[in-house]
């Protein structure tokens, strides 16, 4: 690997925020091009820390800190992205079911999708249906993601996935769901196309759908 994108992979993988951007700059003077400073630094980095976190080396704290470096060098690399044309890999659109007010998973896993090459639209918690709808319509997006920590929440799931399909949209967009009571049997009861355990699963199954 380059050694500056080495420096960026490695500085991210040990959550050295204000590094990473620093790292990330030096890259780009050194002329390589923000898609190669993306895909090898930052999105193979969150790759290996997703890695990691399966392989119980890292905990959701680990993860949280490379993430939030991830972002600390994706932010500054995102205009140059825009200057080259650089496409995600696909739009999410992210929420945390209606009557559900835990996100800390849902953001992990923003973060997660974020760091293997996806736009993500977070809608942040307790998101209506209807308000998840109207969403859908304006952004467009690959993915919808919900999240859900209660017993008593995750049944929302079920109403929204039933509400876009009554809206005409269901085959258009591939849905996940995931959190703390949500198991496999169960996305499949309520149709979803995907279900993660945890936020590296999640982005994993996401980059599949979209194959
Ligand atoms: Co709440 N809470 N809480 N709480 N809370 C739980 C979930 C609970 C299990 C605690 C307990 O009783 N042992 C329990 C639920 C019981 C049940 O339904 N069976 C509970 C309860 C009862 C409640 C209240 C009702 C308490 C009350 O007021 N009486 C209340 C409900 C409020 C509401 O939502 N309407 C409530 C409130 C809160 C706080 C606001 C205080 C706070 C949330 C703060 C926040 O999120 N900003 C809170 C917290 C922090 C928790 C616990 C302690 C921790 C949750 C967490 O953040 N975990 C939780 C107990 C626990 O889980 N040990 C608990 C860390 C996080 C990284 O993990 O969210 O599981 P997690 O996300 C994982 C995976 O689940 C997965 O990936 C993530 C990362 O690996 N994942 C996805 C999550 N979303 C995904 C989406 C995907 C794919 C994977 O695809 C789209």
């Amino acid at each position: 690997m380059e050694s500056n994108i080495e420096s960026v992979y490695e500085s991210v993988v040990s959550g050295e925020m204000q590094a990473t951007a620093n790292k990330v700059q030096i890259a780009l003077d050194s002329g390589l091009s923000a898609n190669n400073i993306l895909q090898n630094g930052l999105i193979s980095a969150m790759g290996e820390v997703g890695k990691l976190f399966e392989e119980g080396e890292f905990f959701v704290p680990e993860m949280l800190i490379s993430a939030n470096s991830m972002k600390f060098g994706l932010n500054l690399l995102r205009p140059y992205l825009v200057a080259e044309d650089v496409q995600p890999l696909g739009k999410v659109l992210l929420a945390t079911v209606q009557g559900d007010l835990h996100d800390i998973g849902k953001n992990l896993v923003g973060m997660m999708l974020e760091g293997s090459g996806f736009e993500v639209i977070d809608m942040g918690i307790d998101v209506k249906p209807e308000d998840l709808i109207e969403a859908v319509k304006e952004h467009k997006p690959d993915i919808v993601g919900l999240s859900a920590l209660l017993t008593t929440t995750m049944v929302n799931m079920k109403t929204a996935i039933t509400m876009m399909e009554d809206a005409g949209m269901r085959d258009g967009v591939k849905i996940i769901v995931g959190g703390a009571p949500v198991t496999q049997d169960y996305a499949n009861q309520v149709g979803a196309d995907g279900f993660g355990k945890d936020a590296s699963e999640a982005a994993n199954i996401a980059k599949q759908l979209m194959l």
